[in-house]
């Protein structure tokens, strides 16, 4: 079988919610990854940063082996030898307190939304069923109807209704906006330290932290999402810190796991996970010893072969070589670590076909919002690599024909 069989074969089963490149993968190492028709990619997107540490990474994979022949499943009815082991090193390495392990990223914004609502009623005050979460326009955290709900994007929301009330959306980066929201019944404040989908937008210098002294202020619970810019994705092992403030809560997943398998986790640095008691929340998979084993792992490498050191270099490398680009379809280039959003004009007529050029080319990206084309390698890659990805991106990005 080639790709055309294998397109046709998605195509005539699958759902169509989505509109992938026509590329049908087969093989991922490191970097790179392969087609059924044995073409070579750079991967520029590693699956929204969940394989931060690099496709089939040895030694997560053999982290998932050898645990998948001893214990993959227990429930949460009985305890298991992984589970208490990756607390304690994730809590270690993001200073956190107290963990709840869930599956996937919008399980862990669900999870959050329960907590902190609850820790509302009960320590808080607010009346029931009057909590109420600020959240920012643009968002991106999930795919429930609850999540949904509170996206300001109709794309995500048409034909999805009714919606979860006890939502509030402000905009982006502006803190002024935020004071202002804030309620006797706000319980908390939602918000990516950088917004990914939207197009990967990076707050003023310091809004994080005036986002988080406003919450304190107003006993309100500052919760970041670091879904996908957690875990090494902007050269910090939370991109928090470039702001130098720890969240009360924060959310993890994909590269939690390196892309083996779904795991995610609410960590927290106040008690509000503490008004949860037994039987009030979970879910059959979370905190699984397998989940745990390939989790645990997943961290180690991160840390003992420097990614996130990596990620920060060649991020700033990347991006001062993006912007020597003397592109007149530029609009702006953002980003932090190896999370980069080239922005085109709209008379570049939309990053689609620039995606798809450069996936001739031999790099796989993803466009977000019609016109930004985001760069997301994994962060195991070299400054040679990304000499490799500049030579083909150049061309792509000055070539006026394609307009
Ligand atoms: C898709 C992008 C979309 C996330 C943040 C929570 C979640 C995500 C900040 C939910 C997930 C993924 C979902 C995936 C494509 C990708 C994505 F933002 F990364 F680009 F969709 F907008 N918070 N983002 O980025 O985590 O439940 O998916 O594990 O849905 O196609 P999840």
């Amino acid at each position: 079988m080639n790709s055309k069989d294998y397109i046709q074969l998605e195509d005539a089963y699958g759902a169509q919610n989505y509109k992938p490149l026509d590329v049908v993968l087969t093989r991922g190492e490191g970097i790179w990854i392969w087609d059924v028709d044995g073409n070579r990619y750079l991967d520029c997107l590693s699956s929204y940063s969940a394989v931060n540490q690099g496709h089939c990474h040895p030694k997560i994979m053999r982290a998932l082996i050898e645990q998948s022949q001893r214990l993959t499943l227990t429930s949460r009815a009985f305890r298991n030898d992984q589970l208490g082991l990756f607390y304690e090193e994730l809590c270690e390495l993001t200073h956190s307190h107290k963990v709840l392990p869930m599956n996937s990223g919008a399980e862990a914004v669900e999870t959050v939304i329960k907590a902190v609502r609850k820790w509302g009623y009960k320590v808080k005050g607010v009346a029931r069923d009057q909590a109420e979460i600020i959240v920012c326009a643009n968002n991106f955290h999930g795919r429930t109807i609850t999540i949904v709900g509170f996206s300001t994007d109709e794309h995500y929301r048409e034909g999805f209704g009714p919606f979860t009330p006890g939502f509030k959306a402000i905009p982006f980066g502006n803190a002024r906006a935020l004071e202002n929201a804030i309620s006797s019944n706000t319980v908390g404040f939602l918000v990516e330290p950088i917004q990914g989908e939207a197009g990967v937008i990076v707050p003023p210098a310091g809004y994080l932290a005036d986002a988080k002294k406003i919450c304190e202020k107003n006993n309100v619970v500052f919760i970041l999402d670091e879904i996908q810019t957690g875990l090494g994705r902007t050269g910090k092992i939370l991109a928090e810190e470039h702001d130098h403030i720890e969240a009360d809560l924060t959310l993890v997943g994909k590269a939690l796991s390196g892309g083996f398998y779904p795991i995610s986790a609410v960590l927290s640095n106040v008690e509000v996970l503490g008004v949860l008691r037994p039987g009030e929340h979970g879910s059959t998979f979370g905190g699984n010893p397998l989940a745990c084993a390939v989790a645990r792992m997943a961290l180690r490498v991160l840390v003992e072969e420097g990614m996130v050191e990596n990620a920060a270099k060649m991020g700033e490398y990347f991006i001062s070589q993006l912007r020597n680009i003397k592109s007149r379809l530029i609009k702006e280039i953002r980003g932090r670590g190896l999370l980069i959003g080239v922005e085109l004009l709209p008379e570049a007529g939309g990053a689609r076909r620039f995606c798809e050029k450069l996936m001739k080319a031999g790099l796989l990206c993803k466009e977000t919002h019609e016109d930004t084309i985001r760069f997301a390698p994994p962060l195991v890659i070299k400054k040679d690599e990304i000499d490799w990805a500049l030579e083909k991106i150049e061309p792509v990005l000055m070539a006026a024909d394609i307009c």
